[in-house]
């Protein structure tokens, strides 16, 4: 709990919202609250600041570095990267894993964003690419990056999460790893481009067609079975990443985004979409991505990405430094909408407080969620659990496994047969200020 002398600057109390130190989120509201005062001795902003002039480093002394043509981040920042799961580049599925817990913010950073190619990244000439709308249409067109840069452009914020995200939570024991290797395969961007429907009002739509066929221009010519209903609604064909052409690893010159859609259906190097009656039950759709069951049954197709969300500061790996003020912080999407609330806890969810939304709180993207935080310097464990507009709940992952199930025995983080996991994420904090993953 806050104890009483806890104040921020307009000297109102902070005001205790759950147990364990959770303190209301309208404290977050303020001018910032007192942070020297509040921590623990020897962290924090100096006391003695403001007694003596401020000394010179050497960058201080001398003349900068000159400025790059394309600038990349401090070599300070050299830790921050993808992680990935062929390192020495093994030519089969790659896998690259967004670093959450050192980002803030909602936006992926481009060279950050998360990536999956099971074919490796094709270097494709831009002049030569072309994307192919035919099948079940009035009139099939090619285009051209050209041609279809002259079609009104939109941008929209969107998450892509991956449907193995989060697949080493089906572990029977909470994997030691960080939130980087558990959920790192979900990642945030402004994608700018041109709506697929906008597109298939000029090529006209059979009314027999239910379907279309995404393919991509890489090796393994990835395609996946899109409902019309999905194209006709929020498809997008896009060019753009956070302002700049599509990134190689992300579908370079152009990629099929489809809002809240499982990530694999997301085509990258889109060269052709076909409209059919029937689905194309493709590999991937019909092999892989399909949540099994206990029962052995598995889902037919599971397109949404439901609602989720995970604290990244503080999370497994990190150490508190000491009792007093921290901010618990964290990332909430739902593949159905806008984030309605986010709850969390520090006693391991026998009492709960609202999170602070970051604005704008924007549907199918990262939210951000903040809460004040009074650690006493003993065991927290803390969590937190998202609602979407409609209404929908993040299970706790007692619930999910009821309903899904869980893996027999430890398995390597690449090795997880099963998709779509988004219960609930618990870092255990030890007295020491250790934090690590464990179940509750
Ligand atoms: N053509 C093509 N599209 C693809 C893939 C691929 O290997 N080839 N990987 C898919 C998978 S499994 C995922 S999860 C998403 C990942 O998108 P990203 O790499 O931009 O994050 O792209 C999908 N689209
Ligand atoms: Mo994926």
């Amino acid at each position: 709990m806050a104890r009483s002398g806890d104040r921020d600057v307009r000297g109102q109390t902070l005001e205790a919202a759950a147990g364990n130190g959770l303190i209301n989120r309208r404290a977050l509201l303020g001018r910032g609250m007192v942070i020297a005062g509040a921590m623990g001795a020897g962290i924090g902003p100096s006391a003695a600041a403001g007694a003596e002039p401020l000394s010179d480093g050497p960058w201080s002394l001398e003349v900068g570095d000159p400025t790059p043509l394309y600038q990349v981040p401090s070599k300070f920042e050299a830790k921050v990267v993808r992680t990935l799961s062929n390192p020495n580049h093994e030519a089969r599925n790659s896998h690259s894993r967004t670093p959450h817990h050192f980002l803030e913010g909602t936006t992926t950073p481009n060279g950050l964003h998360f990536t999956i190619n099971h074919g490796g990244i094709p270097t494709i000439d831009p002049d030569k690419h072309r994307l192919v709308i035919h099948g079940l249409v009035k009139q099939p067109l090619e285009f051209t990056l050209e041609t279809l840069s002259r079609y009104p452009m939109t941008s929209r914020v969107s998450f892509v999460e991956c449907g193995g995200n989060s697949a080493p939570m089906f572990a029977p024991e909470p994997m030691q790893e960080t939130v980087q290797a558990l959920h790192g395969l979900a990642s945030c961007a402004e994608w700018t481009g041109v709506k697929l429907s906008t597109l298939l009002e000029e090529t006209g739509v059979d009314p027999r067609a239910k379907w279309l066929i995404a393919e991509g221009a890489d090796s393994p010519h990835l395609s996946r079975s899109v409902p019309m209903q999905k194209a006709l609604d929020d498809a997008m064909i896009a060019l753009y990443q956070n302002g700049e052409r599509i990134m190689p690893g992300n579908g370079y010159p152009m990629r099929l985004l489809l809002p809240g859609y499982e990530g694999n259906m997301n085509v990258k190097f889109l060269r052709r979409l076909k409209l059919v009656e029937q689905p194309g039950m493709s590999y991937y759709e019909a092999r892989t991505y399909s949540p099994i069951l206990p029962s052995g049954k598995a889902y037919r197709f599971y397109f949404l990405q439901e609602v989720k969300s995970f604290i990244t500061h503080p999370s497994h790996g990190m150490a508190l430094k000491g009792p007093g003020l921290h901010e618990i912080s964290g990332i909430a999407y739902s593949g159905t909408g806008r984030i309605e609330k986010v709850m969390v806890s520090a006693d391991g969810g026998k009492s709960w407080a609202q999170a602070a939304l970051q604005e704008p709180v924007l549907s199918k993207a990262f939210t951000r969620f903040r809460l004040p935080w009074r650690w006493d310097g003993g065991p927290a464990t803390l969590q937190s659990r998202a609602w979407d507009e409609s209404g929908n709940v993040q299970p706790t992952r007692a619930e999910f496994v009821a309903a899904r199930g869980q893996l027999d025995k430890p398995a390597p983080v690449l090795a997880f047969p099963n998709q779509h996991y988004n219960s609930i994420t618990s870092w255990g904090v030890a007295s020491s200020g250790e934090v690590k993953h464990v179940y509750a």
